[in-house]
């Protein structure tokens, strides 16, 4: 199917400019190249902008509650092994409120993708300081002097809780970006994509991103190499940084091998 038979007749209602309407091309043009078949993906949301996007795809969809599109998506893929689920959601969605699902997702390493459209603020509910935003980052009145706090490094963090493959995309890059989503599904356990996201509504300096962001292509399965790199790395490098297949779970169950143990509990 061409990519765009895979997008729903639901007209997007993303503002002019936003980095969200790549995105959703670059997952259509994914699916195509995986010759997906719509009823064998679900895309799963939480709350946002972005998570608006199951609506225009065609595709099962699941649009959930802020912060909650992770355990939705990892109690679909255990009970429905075969499907191919893709969860997705914004800064705001998946670092604050749904931070922990995010920790945890990575550790378990169920087999799904999670694509984070980050634009560093929360672009719904009209441009507060999200996890992401830059300590100095003064447009909200809420933070007049910007929060004032580092931002949170969603790659990094994947890395430490476990992710088995980790890339950071851009929407500025949306053919790269399609490559890097189809080599996410293609890996066996979480696969984390950051996406830098642009919301020029609220944050107009991001329209800059497209010279800021370089290739970075460091494909390691070393988590040391990798933590070295992401930590001395300015957050604008684009690429697949780690790969690293380990056991998915949930694990082939094995009965237990202790007999006496079995034996003793026997009536
Ligand atoms: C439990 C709960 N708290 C707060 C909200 C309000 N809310 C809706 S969207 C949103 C933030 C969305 O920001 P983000 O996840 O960064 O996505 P974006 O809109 O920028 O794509 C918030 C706080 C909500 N819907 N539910």
């Amino acid at each position: 199917m061409k990519p765009k038979a895979y997008k729903s007749g639901v007209k997007p209602i993303w503002c002019p400019g936003c980095g969200h309407y790549s995105v959703l091309n670059a997952i259509t043009k994914a699916l195509s190249v995986l010759d997906q078949q719509p009823e064998d993906c679900v895309l799963v949301s939480g709350i946002g902008c972005s998570a608006r996007l199951p609506a225009y795809a065609n595709a099962y969809g699941f649009h959930g509650v802020h912060g909650r599109a992770l355990p939705v998506a990892t109690g679909i893929k255990v009970a429905r092994p075969k499907l191919n689920v893709i969860a997705m959601g914004g800064d705001g969605d998946g670092f604050s409120i749904g931070g922990n699902h995010f920790l945890h997702a990575c550790r378990r390493n169920v087999d799904i993708v999670y694509i984070a459209m980050d634009n560093e603020v929360y672009g719904m509910t009209k441009g507060q300081a999200s996890p992401t935003t830059p300590e100095l980052w003064d447009h909200s009145k809420l933070t007049p002097h910007g929060p004032e706090v580092r931002p949170f490094q969603p790659c990094s963090i994947a890395l430490a809780s476990g992710a088995s493959f980790i890339a950071r995309g851009h929407s500025g890059d949306p053919n790269g970006l399609a490559k890097m989503i189809y080599e996410a599904i293609e890996h066996p356990g979480f696969a984390f994509v950051h996406v830098l996201s642009q919301c020029i509504t609220y944050c107009p300096e991001q329209s800059e991103w497209k010279e800021r962001v370089h290739d970075e292509e460091v494909v390691t399965a070393d988590p040391t190499e990798a933590a070295t790199f992401l930590q001395r790395e300015d957050g604008f490098s684009k690429g697949v940084f780690y790969r690293n297949p380990r056991d998915v779970w949930p694990m082939p169950h094995q009965p237990p091998q202790d007999s006496n143990l079995r034996k003793g509990f026997e009536l």
